[in-house]
């Protein structure tokens, strides 16, 4: 889709469904694109949010399980399963790829380069990615504005051109308090490494704490350039 096109067509839909309860929007993707939605969540604070909000409804929700996750993260996964009883279908990297990547660059490579550090998050979350979205129109994701400066210009819906699918970011404009609060007024389980200053949640030996007003990215891949930091699940072009 050429940038015109697809400038209308995220306008049209992030401002046709901008006073909507988010609810109604979902259930409505749902309406109009039977077994053809999906949600992907990291059980972080805001997925958790969202899984409130689907509980119900007719989709498909994954996760893609790294390997190299925290065990708060496996924790979370467990209580959202037997609170929600939803089905959760997790992903996992391909033994071709992985198996060779370590065996050649050892089980942590993704210190000594950006390069290892990219090719390690594609075998791990890239390609698996690629193969929960088939077969799927809408990917419905937790991204929010706040997290970093490139999600900042997001609309809530956008056109996913690498991935040739319409993604929707419910949650893009609310604040942590927002979130905080509304997992507390509903009693959803979350990851309790948010209590303890993770903010953005990832693998385990590429996220960190972060100091109260440090940048909210500052803790995933803090050894490399602020403008490298995404592992390539979202592509803003
Ligand atoms: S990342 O690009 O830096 O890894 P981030 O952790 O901010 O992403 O999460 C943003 C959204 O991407 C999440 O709300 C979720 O929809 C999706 N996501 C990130 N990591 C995973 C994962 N391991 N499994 C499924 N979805 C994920
Ligand atoms: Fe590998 Fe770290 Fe990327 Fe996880 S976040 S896939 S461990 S480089």
């Amino acid at each position: 889709m050429d940038n015109e096109l697809k400038s209308i067509f995220q306008n049209l839909l992030s401002e046709s469904t901008q006073d909507k309860p988010i609810a109604e929007v979902l259930k409505a993707l749902t309406y109009a694109f039977p077994d053809e939605v999906c949600f992907s969540t990291s059980f972080s604070f805001e997925d958790q949010v969202i899984t409130e909000m689907v509980k119900n409804l007719p989709l498909k929700i994954f996760t893609l399980d790294t390997g190299r996750l925290f065990e708060e993260t496996y924790n979370t996964w467990n209580l959202t399963r037997s609170k929600y009883k939803v089905n959760i279908k997790a992903y996992y990297p391909d033994p071709g790829e992985l198996e060779p990547f370590v065996q050649i660059n050892g089980p942590d490579s993704f210190y000594r380069s950006v390069d290892n550090r990219k090719t390690c998050c594609d075998i791990r979350k890239v390609h698996p990615l690629k193969r929960a979205l088939k077969g799927n129109k809408v990917w419905i994701t937790g991204l929010r504005a706040e997290h970093s400066a490139a999600r900042e210009n997001l609309s809530p819906f956008e056109w996913d051109e690498s991935n040739q699918i319409i993604k929707f970011h419910p949650l893009l404009f609310w604040t942590t308090d927002e979130v905080r609060d509304y997992i507390q007024q509903n009693q959803i389980p979350y990851n309790n490494l948010h209590d303890k200053g993770f903010v953005s949640i990832g693998c385990a030996p590429c996220t960190r704490a972060i100091q109260p007003g440090e940048d909210f990215r500052a803790g995933r891949w803090w050894w490399e350039d602020a403008g490298k930091k995404e592992c390539g699940l979202h592509v803003h072009q």
